[in-house]
């Protein structure tokens, strides 16, 4: 965990925070992507075969140089309990559609008395050497980002925002088209409108939102709307698009 890491960093109205997802199995991508710059990393738990001990192995790489958030594979206590012990910086909880969802997020994240995450001793604890300091700093030090990404959770996104302990809202573009029977359709104007709603009762709450974009241009537009972090891409679509561009060039069939 980075002290003014990512959690402080929603809260201050700087730059948006530029990640990207991480999905490949191996620990050499998340040090080529640490050296390009970005602002913080997304490791996906939800949508790839990564394990938790390949997560922490990748976190053992970035070590304290970039934040690095982990979406769970499901809003469980144990798979935020064992992302938030091997030491990332917050956890990013898919499919939040319910007010009962959000407060099983945050009972989950957040050591009493706001919530019920249980105590271990891990990596995030300095495997013990920074147990106390961890313990005290933790609920405001690790991020709980829900994501809204269904039309269920568009229709209860009041009583969602309402509940104490959420750090940010991430959009999920795609699943919230599926749930609208416009699967992919992320431009279509009733995507656009639902991602508008939920921007703009996340912006009268002060409640930090940002978004995933396949490309840089769809990530520019959630910035243009008060995004405060954003991911851009994963890192197959990184290898795949710039090894297919040198390929195409010397193959003549740019
Ligand atoms: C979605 O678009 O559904 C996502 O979860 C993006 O990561
Ligand atoms: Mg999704």
């Amino acid at each position: 965990m980075i002290s003014d890491g990512f959690a402080d960093r929603l809260r201050l109205d700087g730059t948006p925070l530029i990640g990207t997802l991480v999905s490949m199995d191996g620990r050499d991508s998340v040090d080529v992507l640490c050296r390009c710059g970005f602002d913080w990393l997304f490791l996906d738990l939800e949508h790839s075969s990564l394990s938790i001990g390949d997560a922490k192995a990748m976190l053992q790489v970035v070590g304290d140089r970039i934040p690095v958030l982990a979406r769970v594979a499901a809003n469980t206590p144990t798979d935020i309990h064992a992302a938030l012990d091997i030491g990332c910086d917050g956890v990013i909880v898919p499919l939040v559609n319910s007010n009962a969802d959000a407060k099983a997020a945050v009972k989950a994240s957040k050591y009493p008395p706001d919530g019920a995450r249980s105590v271990g001793i891990g990596r995030a604890h300095g495997y013990g050497s920074k147990f106390n300091e961890y313990l005290a700093r933790a609920n405001r030090e690790t991020a709980l980002i829900v994501q809204i990404e269904h039309r269920e959770a568009v229709d209860n996104l009041g009583e969602i925002l309402c509940v104490k302990g959420i750090d940010a809202v991430f959009i999920g573009p795609y699943d919230l088209s599926g749930s609208m029977g416009l699967l992919g359709q992320v431009t279509h104007e009733a995507v656009r409108a639902a991602i508008r709603q939920i921007r703009s009762q996340c912006d009268a709450l002060g409640m930090p939102h940002g978004s995933f974009g396949m490309t840089a241009s769809a990530c520019e537009e959630a910035v243009r709307h008060g995004a405060k972090f954003v991911v851009v891409g994963t890192d197959a679509m990184h290898l795949y698009n710039g090894a297919k561009a040198q390929l195409n060039v010397l193959r003549g069939d740019r």
